[in-house]
């Protein structure tokens, strides 16, 4: 409509204030925040799989612990993700359904394998690292559910960057052959990573908006260039190479320069022809299947106690 819910909205979203469930809001608004959101969420569970291959494979008790708590994590933020976008009239099972789909999207990087134990590490240092990046300025999003979610994530997130950069550090201070196994695990892992933060913003059809609305706070070639930034010292005090010949600091502009990502290999894992999407779909189908019982269980057991309240 126009007239007051409209204007109600637009002043909300100029003030850069919040909006809450019970608001009104465009059905645009609510179907981009829908799609971000539950593409977040699905992501995060998704995202389990690489490293939790590892959990059985970890080589000490205290390595284990860590990454144990670490894969839980990702559960619990899918969880936070799940019921922020239920607060905009779509169910949790709906958005599986989606997923299983391939309606719906999940980040590009969960795609790639995890074929050494290094990967546990660069996974903690790099992916959550661009994933902080991109979900900092996500706290102050538009919609209030989505926003006070990510803030609990990014708290977890920082934990999970800095377990993977100290797994690094110490196999970079262990023998020659740790130290390589990091080196090729950056190498494979550095470029993926950069794609996390979506396409070029001349090819982000829903950058404009979704900035208008306050959906996101910064481009994604923004967040990409702050992701280098923040990156490459760290890379410097590991002590690993960037696999970029033109990696290199700009006095002028005060930043680093890059190369650009191969866009052909992100539109093609985008479309479902990465190294893994079958296999990462296809668990997740399985785990959603061998789970039916639970549910059903679950579903029987609030039928019948609901009857009376807390009976
Ligand atoms: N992968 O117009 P834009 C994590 C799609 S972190 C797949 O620029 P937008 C933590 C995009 O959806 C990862 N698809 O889109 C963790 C759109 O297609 P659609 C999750 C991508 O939304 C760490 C089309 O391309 N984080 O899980 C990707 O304005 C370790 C055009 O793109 C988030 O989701 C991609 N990388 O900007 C867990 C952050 N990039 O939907 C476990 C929240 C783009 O129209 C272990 N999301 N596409 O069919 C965002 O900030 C945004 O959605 C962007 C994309 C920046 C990802």
């Amino acid at each position: 409509p126009e007239g007051p819910p409209r204007a109600a909205f637009d002043a909300t979203i100029a003030r850069r204030d919040r909006i809450e469930p019970r608001d009104w809001m465009p059905d645009d608004y609510r179907g981009t925040l829908v799609r971000q959101i539950a593409q977040h969420a699905h992501s995060e569970i998704i995202g389990m799989q690489p490293e939790g291959a590892w959990i059985g494979r970890a080589p000490s008790l205290r390595r284990k612990a860590i990454l144990l708590a670490k894969v839980q994590d990702e559960a619990g933020h899918g969880l936070y993700l799940y019921s922020a976008c239920e607060t905009l009239g779509v169910s949790r099972a709906e958005l599986t359904d989606l997923l299983l789909a391939g309606r719906q999207k999940y980040s590009s990087i969960f795609n790639y394998p995890a074929p050494s134990y290094a990967d546990v590490g660069t996974i903690g240092w790099l992916v959550d690292g661009a994933a902080i990046c991109n979900q900092v300025p996500l706290c102050r999003t538009s919609y209030g559910p989505y926003g006070r979610a990510m803030i609990r994530i990014c708290k977890e997130e920082s934990f999970h960057q800095r377990q993977g950069y100290e797994l690094l550090m110490t196999m970079m201070r262990g023998t020659a052959a740790q130290r390589a196994m990091v080196q090729e695990s950056v190498d494979r892992f550095w470029w993926p990573v950069l794609m996390m933060f979506g396409p070029p913003d001349a090819k982000s059809p829903n950058s404009e908006r979704s900035m208008a609305w306050g959906i996101k706070r910064n481009s994604n070639d923004e967040l990409r260039r702050r992701f280098v930034d923040m990156t490459v010292p760290q890379a410097e005090a590991l002590g690993v190479t960037l696999p970029d010949p033109d990696l290199r600091w700009n006095e002028e502009r005060g930043h680093y320069d890059f190369g650009e990502p191969d866009w052909e290999e992100f539109a093609a894992v985008i479309r479902g022809d990465g190294p893994c999407n079958a296999q990462r779909l296809a668990h997740r189908r399985a785990a959603h299947e061998d789970g039916a019982w639970v549910r059903e269980a679950a579903t029987a057991f609030a039928d019948r106690t609901s009857v009376g309240e807390g009976a």
